[in-house]
């Protein structure tokens, strides 16, 4: 286009006037297809030079959820809880004229997944024909949930509804999420958070090595047990296997009192970690403030940061080094946005926590990135899993956030 808008007359003769059939696009997987309704509307806007009005945004048909219970290739053990299975939340946004949305949640358990199947459904009546339009759709989400408050679960809908709604908007004009929001398609450093659960230290350690296959030059290591040697010994075989350019993370998943956690931190210092990741109670930011400041090794919180607020909080409390933004909890791309503008504001870099296939377009538009969180935890139901190349997540050049569902795996594992 050589920055030059396309005059409207330049381009109607390729459509084909009230029909289902219009531009013909070859940009959607190499594979020629025709672009409809909005999208027309949206591709038009583009080459016209003229703002897409109104009218021409995608309508919100329906959304739909299933639950499902996935196989995990590496157990999880925190030392809150073991994660040997993986209950996702499928959610499927259609548009009045058949772009589909998608996003999924991480639900912990299966009784949690399969509660939120009939609470999505019922949002989406709620929002069925309002225009596509991200702010908008929050906001009437938020206010949706205000009664029963947005928090835990209910997060968990209305942040991955924000995601399947920007997908469609996404889908609309044809980018990448990421190209959306305005970044290049860039390779993201991912750390392998796969496996690495509390485990016997040379079992740790064998499983740390297998996990830098496909090039990975970080890990991370749950920790968490109540006597400090034994999580000590742990990190010395891990770290001792490991070579010294690996990156090793350690996470506590809230684990520790105060007291112990100040005498983890300080023998933690002299052990070649990387980060410490939620050594107390995630909301003690007093507290947590206190370990930053007496440690070397930095600290990182922020998994549970629901919305903005606490993260306010915990930036204001000088909580931590670093922040890490969960899609779920942050409140989709909407929040997602907002807070990597607070994170800049304080001068923080951003990693993010789970769902690595969406979190790298965001982590593309994130100025302050820092490590993306990679689990394979979704894998086996997606079309296209993301793909690590040199220990680096490469962002699909595919409309949306790339997600698309294997519907027969789908089937076999569903929740009812
Ligand atoms: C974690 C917690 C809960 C579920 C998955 C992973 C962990 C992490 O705290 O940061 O990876
Ligand atoms: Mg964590």
């Amino acid at each position: 286009m050589n920055g030059q808008p396309w005059p409207a007359t330049a381009i109607n003769p390729l459509l084909t006037n009230g029909s289902e059939r219009g531009i013909l696009d070859r940009s959607i997987n190499n594979q020629p297809c025709f672009l409809r309704g909005s999208q027309q509307g949206a591709l038009l806007a583009v080459l016209t030079g003229k703002p897409m009005t109104h009218s021409e945004m995608p309508v919100l048909r329906s959304l739909a959820a299933t639950a499902v219970k996935l196989p995990m290739n590496r157990p999880l053990g925190t030392s809150a809880k073991s994660i040997e299975e993986a209950c996702l939340l499928l959610v499927d946004l259609l548009t009045e004229d058949g772009i589909e949305g998608r996003a999924y949640a991480f639900c912990y358990q299966p009784s949690i997944a399969r509660s939120l199947v009939p609470i999505v459904a019922e949002l989406g009546e709620q929002l069925a024909g309002k225009p596509l339009v991200p702010l908008d759709l929050a906001q009437a989400v938020s206010r949706y949930f205000r009664l029963p408050g947005v928090a835990g679960p209910l997060a968990m809908v209305a942040s991955s509804v924000d995601t399947a709604v920007w997908d469609a908007r996404a889908k609309s004009v044809g980018m990448p999420l990421a190209v959306y929001l305005g970044a290049n398609l860039q390779p993201i450093p991912a750390y392998n958070s796969n496996g690495l659960g509390l485990m016997p230290p040379e079992a740790a350690a064998d499983e740390a090595e297998a996990l830098l296959a496909g090039g990975f030059g970080a890990v991370k290591l749950r920790l968490g047990r109540s006597h400090l040697e034994h999580d000590l010994a742990t990190v010395r075989a891990v770290r001792h296997r490991l070579p010294d350019s690996v990156r090793l993370m350690v996470d506590f998943n809230q684990a520790l009192t105060f007291s112990d956690a100040m005498q983890y931190a300080m023998a933690l210092d002299n052990e070649g970690i990387y980060w410490i990741e939620e050594p107390i109670r995630h909301d003690d930011y007093r507290h947590m403030a206190l370990i930053a400041q007496a440690a070397r090794t930095p600290i990182q919180i922020g998994e549970n940061f629901t919305g903005l607020p606490p993260m306010v909080a915990a930036l204001e409390a000088s909580a931590s080094d670093y922040v890490m933004l969960d899609l779920d909890r942050i409140g989709g791309v909407t929040g997602w946005q907002r807070a990597a503008g607070l994170a800049a504001a304080y001068y923080r870099e951003v990693s993010s926590h789970l769902f690595p296939e969406v979190s790298a377009h965001l982590m593309a538009a994130t100025p302050g990135r820092h490590w993306l969180e990679y689990v394979d935890w979704a894998a086996p139901i997606l079309q296209e899993p993301l793909h690590i190349k040199n220990g680096a997540a490469i962002v699909p050049d595919r409309p949306g956030n790339g997600l698309a569902w294997k519907n027969d795996v789908v089937a076999r594992y569903r929740l009812v």
